[in-house]
């Protein structure tokens, strides 16, 4: 733990700075925590998850646990030191009050150490508790038990005060808090998946940090402890699980940079695949446009792989050097860095800027990686072999996609054929839904505003992208098709202010193959558009499910199981019919566009980057090499793939 110790021995209750109340955050919750919606409400959990794995990677605890139970109470706990407890100086009060009611009280942690939530939220304790019904507190130490409960959005209850003894070896600290259901509107239901995978997640990232997970709710209690001694070594077996590795080793170096105090983790592998998983953290949190720590990886990686093949005539002095992009194909890797200070750019704040950081990454991957090679030229073959072949497929790619763009320049009438465009010009208001089938697709035509609406409808299934090397990607027509619907040109040459429509509607049946066209189209996105999905420009149609209604009039839509029972419940004695939607094809035009294309009463989910990632996981997992894995998911999920045709 010596890389990423914090020095708290210099920080003192002084240093705590009073700003200001709490209101400010009842106010505008979204300033602090983004958006109060579900993604909102588990905010407040990472905040405080967050802090007990400070006190940890300070060296002083070895375990968080986070229990949710029936009532969506949820329970946090370290055995750390426990929270100072004694007066505060500035604030008269204790310590533990201080932070859990000033804002940005528990912000300045000594300086020179960094906190991973201070990265890209990192709000601190007392929003938590700004934005909840009731938080208590207890903290664990010198034998002591102590007590503090703030209710209605941080006023203190019950001052902190001794309520007992406890054992003499335990410390610690515990935090409950009910999420406020007046400001989380949409409700204060936590989600099992969600908590579950950034759980895991965290484990991952912070080696040897044991995180328990307790989900003790109605539908079932399940607990999970996740400690993984190798880190994001770990991490990287996990993501090849569902691959072929083409090299035994998995390799992984970290070091600490004493001037910046920038600590640096790196694991990585080779698979069979032609395509990569390769994720970029800062303080725990992933950076999905990149930043200095990915450009130093890879800069070193093509750095450090050619010098090694000029060195050792894999590469002649006079042949081009391998790039970046050759050594992306079948790459699984972790980078991992803390910094003390971070900043983030770009629009959603996605991309870490600090220039030293490339620095720190150069030297220490680089000094391990020239290293490796040379202990282990075996390897080092089987690495440059594959990056060659992926430079020789990258030539007759280039090739095709200038056959591509040439076919599909943006000159109107040059579109694809099956594709209905939209009248309007202005990206802004301009839609495509990319429809599933040709039954549906005609009705989504002339259900549609054609003012603003297009329709592309897709025929039989996309290709795998998985098996499909880039430059055979471009030879299928229905992919050729998105790409020049879209406008925005693809993978690195991707411009989403090119783009024609800025929402990129997904609509398929609601059953099995549905739902594995979608998993198809995400993973084709992920891979081809990442930006465009990042720009929040990607949703998926949620078409209903069922239909209630008494003769020729239609009552309600429903587009859940949820959904139908409370019309049920609504609708009480009143006699009606019920009709399950079994597929798009079923709905006329103008009931298509009353449930699913109409903005005033559609519903559309949009696609966040952690969808389209689960959705790339789940694909490579299905299409993949790999059997048992397969086989695995396929057992489990039996219901769900009964008709997948992989
Ligand atoms: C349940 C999740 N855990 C926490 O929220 C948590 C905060 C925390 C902590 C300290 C120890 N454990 C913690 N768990 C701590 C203690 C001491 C000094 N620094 C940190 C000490 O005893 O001297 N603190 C987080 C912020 C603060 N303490 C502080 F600002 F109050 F100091």
């Amino acid at each position: 733990m010596s890389n990423t110790s914090i020095d708290h021995d210099n920080y003192t209750s002084d240093d705590i700075q009073v700003l200001e109340g709490l209101e400010a955050v009842r106010k505008r919750p979204g300033m602090y925590i983004g958006t109060t919606s579900e993604r909102g409400l588990h905010h407040l959990v990472w905040e405080i998850v967050d802090n007990g794995i400070d006190e940890a990677l300070a060296g002083y605890a070895t375990k968080v646990s986070v229990s949710v139970d029936q009532d969506d109470v949820v329970t946090v706990e370290d055995n750390g030191r426990g929270m100072p407890t004694e007066i505060h100086p500035k604030t008269g009060i204790s310590t533990v009050e201080t932070i859990f009611t000033v804002l940005h009280a528990g912000g300045k942690f000594g300086g020179g150490a960094y906190k991973v939530s201070g990265g890209l939220h990192g709000v601190g304790a007392s929003v938590v508790n700004a934005l909840s019904k009731w938080l208590e507190v207890t903290i664990y130490k010198n034998g002591k038990e102590y007590f503090v409960r703030f209710s209605n959005g941080g006023h203190v209850e019950q001052p902190l005060k001794e309520v007992g003894p406890c054992d003499p070896d335990k410390t610690g600290s515990k935090v409950r808090f009910k999420a406020d259901g007046e400001i989380f509107k949409e409700g204060t239901v936590y989600n099992y998946t969600t908590l579950y995978e950034r759980l895991r997640q965290i484990a991952f990232l912070n080696k040897g940090i044991s995180i328990e997970f307790h989900w003790l709710k109605e539908d079932g209690h399940q607990s999970h402890n996740f400690l993984y001694e190798g880190g994001i070594k770990e991490y990287v077996a996990f993501l090849n699980e569902t691959q072929t590795p083409i090299i035994e080793d998995i390799l992984y170096c970290d070091g600490q940079d004493e001037e910046t105090n920038i600590a640096v983790e790196v694991a990585l592998q080779y698979n069979s695949s032609y395509s990569e998983q390769v994720y970029a953290f800062c303080n725990n949190i992933l950076t999905p446009d990149g930043g200095m720590h990915l450009d130093g990886f890879r800069q070193t990686l093509a750095r450090v792989i050619n010098q090694y093949a000029k060195d050792n005539n894999f590469l002649k002095k006079d042949d081009a050097n391998l790039s970046q992009d050759d050594l992306k194909e079948g790459l699984t890797a972790i980078i991992s860095v803390k910094h003390p200070d971070p900043q983030y750019e770009g629009q959603t704040k996605g991309k870490l800027g600090n220039a030293e950081v490339k620095i720190v990454v150069n030297k220490i991957f680089g000094d391990y990686m020239k290293r490796y090679l040379l202990e282990n030229p075996a390897v080092a073959k089987i690495i440059l072999e594959k990056a060659k072949t992926a430079a020789e497929a990258r030539v007759a790619a280039q090739k095709a996609r200038e056959t591509t763009r040439r076919k599909s320049s943006l000159e109107l009438g040059n579109m694809p054929g099956k594709l209905r465009d939209c009248a309007n010009r202005n990206p802004e208001f301009c839609e495509i839904y990319i429809v599933e089938g040709n039954s549906a697709g005609g009705s989504a035509t002339q259900g549609r505003n054609a003012d603003y609406q297009a329709i592309l409808p897709l025929r039989g299934k996309i290709l795998n992208v998985e098996k499909a090397r880039t430059h055979r990607i471009f030879d299928n027509a229905e992919i050729r098709s998105m790409i020049t619907a879209f406008g925005c040109g693809i993978g690195d040459d991707v411009d989403v202010t090119k783009l024609r429509y800025h929402k990129i509607v997904i609509m398929t049946d609601a059953d099995v193959d549905g739902a594995h066209i979608c998993t198809l189209m995400l993973t084709f996105l992920y891979r081809f558009f990442r930006p465009v999905i990042e720009g929040g420009y990607v949703y998926i149609a949620m078409p209903p499910l069922y239909k209630l209604f008494k003769g020729q009039k239609t009552l309600r839509y429903c587009y859940s199981d949820e959904e139908l029972e409370l019309a049920k419940r609504d609708f009480g004695e009143e006699k009606y019919d019920i009709q399950r939607y079994k597929g798009l094809g079923e709905m006329d035009p103008s009931q298509l566009w009353e449930t699913t294309l109409d903005p005033e009463h559609r519903t559309l989910k949009r696609v966040s980057i952690e969808d389209a990632m689960d959705a790339d996981q789940v694909f490579s997992m299905l299409m993949g090499d790999e059997v048992e894995p397969r086989k695995e998911f396929i057992v489990e999920n039996a219901h769900f793939v009964k008709n997948l045709d992989i």
